[in-house]
Order: C-alpha cells, then sequence, then structure tokens
C-alpha cells in the first residue's frame, strides 16, 4: 500500500541518517563489498552521524518552528537565524566531520561576522561542497510545490555555500526528494517524472548533461564504481548530488539497496548514501527501512520529532 504522508516525512529524516550513518565509515575507502555494509547494518550499538544528519536536524527544527501559528505568513528559511543555528550546531559539536571551507565559516559566524562575508572567507567565490545538499531534504515537506521548494532550498544552503553549483546541488536534491515524496510507492519509478523538472529548476548546462546521463544509468546495468566514474563521488555537489539521485533510481522501493549502491560508489560515501537515503525513504516511507538498524540511529528521537512536526 502507499505509505501515509507522516511515514513518508519519518522515511525521509530515517533514511537520510542511515545512510550517512552507514555510509561514515566507509568514507574514502576503495573496494567495498556489500557484505562489508550488511555487516555494518546488523551490528550492535550505536549507530553514531555526522554534519549531515546534525545540519539536517538544525534545519527541521528551523522549519518546523517557523511553521508554528505565531510565524504565519513570514517565510520559511529566515537567512540571517539560520546561519547562527547551523554555526552553533558545529561549534557545540565541531567533531562531527566537517568540511574545511564551512568549519571556518561556522567560526567566524560565531564570533559575529555577517554570515555573507564569513562565507567567502576560505573560496572567494563561495564553496561548490556538497554541504547545502546534503541537509535540505527536510524542505521538500516545507514547500507546497516545486517552485517553493526550489527557493527554500536556494535559501537554506545560501548561508553556507555562496558558488552557483552549490546552490543547483541543493536544489536539485530538494526537488527530487519533493516529487519522491509525491509519487505513488506501489507504481513504477519512471525517471521522465524528476529529470524535466530538475531541467526546470536547476538552469545550467553543467546540471542538464548530469541529468541526461542519470538517465541513461538509471535504465542500464551499470555498477556502483561505473556510476562513480561517470557521475562523480567527491564532496563537491556536481561531483555527489547526481550519483545519489542515480543510487536512489537504480533501486525503486528498496531503500537499504540504494543506500549500499551509494556506499559500494565510494569517495564521500556518507553524504552520497545520505542523499539517496532521503530520497528513498521519502519514497517507500519509514516502514520500509530496516527496523534493526533504525532503531541504532543515535537522533531517533529528534528524527521523529521533527518528521511529525514537518509531516
Ligand atoms: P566545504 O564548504 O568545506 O566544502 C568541502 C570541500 O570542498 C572543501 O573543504 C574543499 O576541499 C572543496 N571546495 C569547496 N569549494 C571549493 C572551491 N571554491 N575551491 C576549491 N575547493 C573547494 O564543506 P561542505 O559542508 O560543503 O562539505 C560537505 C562535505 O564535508 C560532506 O562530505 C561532509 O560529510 C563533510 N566531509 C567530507 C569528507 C570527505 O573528504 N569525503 C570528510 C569529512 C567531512
Ligand atoms: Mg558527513
Ligand atoms: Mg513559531
Ligand atoms: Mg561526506
Amino acid at each position: 500500500t502507499d505509505p501515509t504522508r507522516v511515514d513518508r516525512a519519518r522515511g525521509l529524516l530515517f533514511g537520510l541518517a542511515l545512510g550517512d550513518c552507514l555510509g561514515a565509515s566507509f568514507e574514502g575507502k576503495d573496494g567495498v563489498t556489500e557484505a562489508d555494509i550488511v555487516r555494518a547494518e546488523h551490528a550492535t550499538g550505536p549507530l553514531s552521524h555526522t554534519d549531515d544528519t546534525a545540519l539536517t536536524l538544525v534545519l527541521a527544527r528551523h522549519l518546523a518552528h517557523r511553521r508554528g501559528a505565531s510565524n504565519r505568513g513570514r517565510d520559511g528559511v529566515d537567512t540571517d537565524v539560520l546561519a547562527r543555528e547551523l554555526a552553533e550546531a558545529w561549534e557545540a559539536e565541531p567533531w562531527r566531520g566537517y568540511g574545511g571551507g564551512v568549519t571556518t565559516s561556522f567560526r567566524l559566524i560565531t564570533e559575529g561576522t555577517p554570515w555573507r562575508e564569513a562565507i567567502r572567507a576560505v573560496f572567494p567565490d563561495g564553496s561548490y561542497g556538497n554541504g547545502g545538499a546534503m541537509r535540505v531534504a527536510p524542505v521538500a515537506l516545507a514547500g507546497g510545490d516545486v517552485r517553493e521548494v526550489a527557493e527554500l532550498a536556494r535559501r537554506s544552503a545560501e548561508v553556507t555555500h555562496a558558488h552557483a553549483d552549490a546552490l543547483h546541488g541543493a536544489v536539485c536534491q530538494a526537488v527530487a526528494t519533493h516529487l519522491a515524496l509525491g509519487l505513488d510507492a506501489t507504481e513504477p519509478v519512471r525517471v521522465a517524472r524528476f529529470v524535466p523538472p530538475l531541467r526546470e529548476c536547476v538552469r545550467s548546462a553543467l546540471w542538464h548533461d548530469k541529468f541526461a546521463l542519470v538517465a541513461e544509468l538509471a535504465d542500464s546495468d551499470v555498477d556502483p564504481g561505473q556510476a562513480a566514474a561517470a557521475l562523480g563521488n567527491d564532496v563537491s555537489a556536481p561531483g555527489s548530488v547526481p550519483l545519489a539521485l542515480l543510487s536512489f533510481l537504480r533501486h525503486p522501493g528498496r531503500p537499504v539497496a540504494a543506500i549500499r549502491f551509494a556506499i559500494r560508489a565510494g569517495g564521500d560515501t556518507d553524504t552520497v548514501a545520505a542523499m539517496a537515503g532521503a530520497l528513498a525513504g521519502a519514497h517507500s516511507g519509514y516502514a520500509a527501512l530496516p527496523a534493526h538498524a533504525v532503531s541504532r540511529l543515535e537522533a531517533s528521537r529528534h528524527l521523529h520529532l521533527y518528521a511529525e512536526h514537518l509531516a
């Protein structure tokens, strides 16, 4: 049966956290096998997350709070407030595996530098890292339609990432997640439902080429290594967001398979698996995630809370 809205909201957040936690121990490793990942899924003890989940929780809380009755009519993202909230989360737990550029930005923001200035301190043209995309999925629940989701995604990402490719990555991941939420989970997933709206929202030749490749590979039998070679698997937004989308499209209705594919592709495994997990969880719902692994997620209580608020 088709999952309910709240089941999908839970699937989105828990799928993201599961991908992050499982992917974290394989970051940068080559030759990761299915058996290695299965072992990680079935281990005991808490599954701890990295910056991807930590900042997703901040954005989810921000969106949930600004949805309250007292904020009716205001924008879903207050950039000045969000910049401070993200920087405070870094300051509280700087050991969660943050990128080098964003670490400097967050430190400057906590010291009082305006975020627009702080985010160009290391990279004058802004960061093209995937940090805006990795945390963006909750905006798919907050926006009413594709246009609104794209705008929220841009605003949520621009407080740390000024480079156009980082913003394109956030819009791509948010819009794809919104589309996944809206599809009937009992019917086959068609790539053609994703590519035209993504092309519309992301106006960039580089990204249009990536979407064409994703469409081609989604209907092929490429293995994760070949997918990484074709699309990239690094910390840049264009080098990771398309691979996450492909991981989902190759395994519709099977969130664990999507996450495993993303991890086996290597490189920035926590982030690609987090983004693939968000897409797959939004489509299939919480009940489709593996109960044992999900029960070990460190952030479980907050993930449930924000899923209910945002659903
Ligand atoms: P970021 O803004 O620091 O960007 C990440 C990295 O991308 C930077 O440290 C640079 O190496 C590179 N980069 C970005 N923009 C430019 C530019 N304009 N010129 C040259 N190099 C650039 O942080 P972020 O939040 O975007 O990064 C997210 C990633 O960092 C995620 O993968 C997250 O898990 C974390 N992370 C990644 C790794 C890894 O190497 N795979 C390790 C630890 C943490
Ligand atoms: Mg991480
Ligand atoms: Mg409020
Ligand atoms: Mg990462």
